[in-house]
């Protein structure tokens, strides 16, 4: 069995922008539990976590790692996650792991674009959080304006738990009153702050601890985890993960105070029973069905197919069978391991709240929900919004013959990475989409150096699709007579644009059509039907006035006629295209283009270029926000056909500075002139009349 139980475990998730120190602080962290004998340097690739050879050479992680720790009594489970905007993806994947949340600030540039981000992304999933504020060691910080910048951003849940001391060679416990000096404020007055903010949870205690009663441990534990669990308190704790200053304490808060699966708050399932989904909490009971979601698949050289679970109910033995999402066969676990960076031992068992991974099961995809009985089937997380990837580049393979190789690499790529996307637009293209420059460089290296194959780039072609915007009806009768048996068919099609509610409407994916069958009194026989509802779709993936894709239509047919002899499948389906492009011409026709949230980074005094450049782009600016360093943060909105080559203009701009990331917004009419110009560049194919 295991050598921990459930109650002992602890999940941590490092989370925090590039460059706070997360990787670093996993070392420290397991360092001080004795795991290993040195702390590895980024810089060197000598860190457990980044042991990945592009995580080694870009000194960023890029995935999620995950190792493990005992320390004071607890076995503590840190997934250490990438900072980097572009692989946001992976820190938001490892939310449904854990039950607390670490968000590593740098003490040198204080609240950074992605400790807002995933500060905001904890706390709607309901995740108790705290925040570390690392590098204390460092020169020129300002260690009380980043607890004051924290407090007015974050609000006043945020309360220091210590404090440095010695000029950030320790730490002083305020929660705890230990004694000592500190460097700012001082441990009395923090130690009432933090204490009044964990009490106010429960009026009760509150009452008692104004008048002045002494609360035994038991009833500060548990208040205090209450606390955490609404979001009430959000501990800031001090640390080095350079000297090892505070690096302890961090454990011991770790092992004392972060919940364990029994205390946490519970995993958002849901159970689609038939009639509709329903909330299902599993209980994390060592006897019970087991049930594990995968938040992480990787595609290790050596090991294969690496698929990384939480266990959330029951236990998973090497004996276990296990069913994937709603599969009738299930697999036998055969090995089961538990991971510390790259290396990973084989246990013989996962408890309730630990986690694991299996090796070499090609059927585990990210985010299935692995079970062992049949009635658990249905079961899913609740979706977590990833940001859409919109950064695009169409591939096409070096050396001819490679398409085999292409398709293989970028389904392992797919696999390990909840933000890319793989399109092909049926313009013989392949395009690859991920959040950045930085996340297609990753992309494109990985597919040279890992699975042997070079690709040649270009900006694909923008995503258009169109719409109507108004009601329209229209008659087209397809008769053919020229020698043998002659063709039939005549439809009248009414179209209109789907309501916003409808739905059928799924701007991203689906096709977003609702097809309906008004006839009566057999005007056209049922079995043809079919056939129109095909040429509508032919339609609807062809475009009906400049070639792309068409989107949130409900297309009825109402009436038509047929012939006892000449009517046949193709007749009907050749009437219904004619029939359709003239429907649509007639229905206020649009062509819709994708808009972009833009997050963009560059020194503050290019903020007016920035400014005009965007609006001669058709964008807008939504807002900004100076940082440290000089840099500006300017969030802004435009048409995704305008940012071609934005990265390079912002280099030529910002000599070099300049970073943006951008996630899709939603889909807008295209100016008038614009949309003239996609209809002009449109050779429709010839249709049969
Ligand atoms: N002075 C000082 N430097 C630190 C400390 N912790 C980390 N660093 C340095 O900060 C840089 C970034 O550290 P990482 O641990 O790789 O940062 P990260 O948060 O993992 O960054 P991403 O993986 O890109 O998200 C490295 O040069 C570290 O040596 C610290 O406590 N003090
Ligand atoms: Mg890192």
């Amino acid at each position: 069995m295991s050598a921990y139980t459930t109650e002992q475990i602890r999940n941590i998730a490092l989370t925090g922008h590039a460059g706070a120190g997360k990787t670093i602080l996993t070392d420290a962290l397991l360092h001080a539990a004795g795991v290993i004998p040195q702390i590895g340097a980024t810089e060197k690739g000598s860190t457990v976590s980044d042991f990945d050879d592009q995580e080694k050479e870009r000194q960023h992680s890029l995935y999620a790692a995950i190792c493990s720790l005992d320390h004071g009594g607890a076995h503590i489970n840190l997934i250490d996650t990438p900072g980097a905007p572009d692989f946001f993806g992976h820190a938001l994947g490892a939310l449904p792991a854990v039950e607390t949340v670490a968000v590593v600030v740098n003490a040198q540039s204080g609240i950074e674009m992605i400790t807002r981000r995933i500060m905001e992304r904890a706390e709607q999933r309901q995740l108790p959080r705290c925040i570390v504020i690392n590098k204390i060691d460092a020169d020129n910080i300002d260690l009380p304006g980043v607890v004051n910048q924290l407090q007015e951003s974050f609000g006043p849940a945020c309360k220091p738990f210590n404090l440095p001391s010695g000029g950030g060679a320790g730490v002083v416990d305020v929660f705890n009153k230990a004694e000592g000096e500190v460097d700012f404020s001082d441990v009395e007055s923090a130690h009432t702050a933090i204490l009044d903010q964990v009490v106010e949870v429960d009026e009760e205690l509150a009452m008692l601890y104004l008048e002045g009663e002494e609360l035994s441990k038991e009833q500060i534990h548990n208040v205090f985890e209450q606390a955490l669990r609404e979001g009430h308190l959000i501990p800031i704790l001090f640390c080095s993960a350079r000297t090892g200053a505070g690096v302890k304490e961090l454990a011991d808060f770790f092992a004392h105070f972060a919940p364990s699966p029994k205390e946490g708050n519970p995993r958002p399932f849901i159970k689609d029973s038939g009639e509709g989904a329903e909330t299902f909490v599993p209980q994390p009971d060592p006897s019970g069905h087991a049930l594990a979601h995968v938040f992480k698949v990787a595609i290790d050289p050596f090991v294969g197919r690496l698929g990384v679970f939480r266990i959330h109910q029951g236990t998973i033995t090497k004996d276990t069978q296990l069913y994937i999402n709603d599969a009738k066969k299930p697999f036998k676990v055969g090995h089961l391991f538990k991971l510390q960076g790259k290396d990973h031992k084989e246990t013989n068992a996962g408890i309730p709240g630990d986690i694991c991974a299996v090796a070499k099961v090609e059927e585990i995809d990210f985010d299935a929900v692995l079970h062992d009985s049949a009635d658990e089937a249905g079961i899913r997380l609740k979706p977590i919004a990833f940001p859409q990837p919109m950064h695009g580049l169409a591939i096409t393979a070096k050396s001819r013959g490679d398409e085999q190789k292409i398709a293989k690499a970028l389904a392992a790529i797919d696999a390990e990475d909840p933000c890319f996307k793989i399109e092909r637009p049926g313009t013989g293209e392949t395009v690859i989409r991920g959040l950045g420059d930085l996340h297609m460089r990753v992309i494109l290296d990985k597919m040279k150096n890992r699975y042997n194959v070079e690709v040649d780039t270009k900006p694909p072609r923008i995503a258009y699709c169109e719409t109507v915007q108004g009601e329209a009806s229209a008659q087209y009768r397809h008769k053919k007579q020229s020698g043998g048996a002659g063709q039939f068919g005549e439809v009248h099609l009414k179209i209109s644009p789907l309501p916003e509610d409808s739905e059928f409407r799924k701007i991203n994916g689906g096709n977003g059509l609702e097809f309906v069958n008004d006839i009566f009194g057999g005007a056209i026989p049922g079995q043809f039907i079919p056939a129109i509802e095909k040429g509508v779709k032919q339609i609807m993936g062809e475009g009906a006035i400049a070639g792309y894709p068409m989107q949130d239509i409900r297309v009825s047919v109402y009436d038509g006629k047929y012939h006892p002899v000449d009517s046949k499948e193709v007749a009907f389906v050749t009437a219904t295209r004619n029939c359709m492009k003239k429907v649509v011409s007639e229905a206020r026709p649009a062509i819709l283009e994708p808009i972009v949230n833009l997050e963009i980074t560059v020194p503050d005094q290019n903020m007016g270029d920035i400014a005009g450049d965007l609006s001669s782009k058709r964008g807008g600016i939504q807002g900004q926000e100076n940082i440290p360093g000089g840099m500006i943060v300017i969030k802004a909105q435009a048409p995704l056909a305008e940012l071609g080559n934005y990265q390079s203009q912002l280099n030529s701009v910002t000599g070099g500075q300049g970073s943006y990331s951008m996630e899709l917004s939603h889909y807008d009419a295209v100016p008038p002139n614009v949309q003239q110009q996609l209809i002009a560049a449109f050779k429709p194919k010839e249709e049969d009349d």
